[in-house]
């Protein structure tokens, strides 16, 4: 079974599964590691054996450069949402509202607020009468800094910022 075309037909076989099946993430170009195109350029020139290009594949997967979700995956699947705190979200004017400034969700999910202000903002959770509560509250976020929380009940939950109490938001849990 020596015939030429198999030793480039196979490397381009494997990597064509591999970036066209949906369950297989690349983690980026980056993370491949040189020895790895070299590995396939010479798998391809026929310097190295089959046995060793599949090595490489092998230490792909196990490294997750190549990542291949289970079949489970589907329903062991992290719910996750964000809300983003604009810039300016500290101004008393009508902008910079939470985005969004009501989120839905399912139950289950994990929400994670990121501060994208340049000032400190934070999340405290209300009552319906609008009365802090100690539920999901955050410590002062820097500028970039998140604070998740996974809401399991469903429900419409609102929040504010202390700092800047006049931002009101929503997370509403179906
Ligand atoms: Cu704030």
């Amino acid at each position: 079974m020596e015939y030429l075309p198999k030793k480039t037909i196979i490397p381009i076989m494997v990597f064509s599964i591999l970036l066209v099946s949906s369950s297989v993430n690349i983690a980026n170009a980056e993370s491949v590691p040189e020895w790895v195109k070299n590995t396939a350029l010479w798998y391809g020139e026929g310097i190295i054996s089959e046995q060793e290009f599949l090595n490489m594949v092998k230490f792909l997967i196990e490294n997750e450069v190549i990542t291949i979700e289970s079949v489970n995956s589907e329903s062991s699947k992290i719910l996750q949402a964000s809300v983003t705190i604009p810039n300016g979200n500290s101004d008393i004017a009508s902008i910079g509202f939470y985005l969004p400034l009501n989120l839905e969700i399912s139950k289950g999910t994990s929400v994670t607020w990121v501060n994208d202000d340049s000032v400190l903002h934070n999340i405290q959770s209300l009552d319906a009468s609008g009365n802090v509560i100690d539920w999901f509250n955050s410590s002062p976020l820097n500028t970039g800094d998140k604070f998740e929380f996974t809401f399991e009940e469903s429900g419409v939950y609102k929040y504010y910022c202390s700092f800047h109490p006049w931002r009101i938001g929503l997370v509403t849990v179906k």
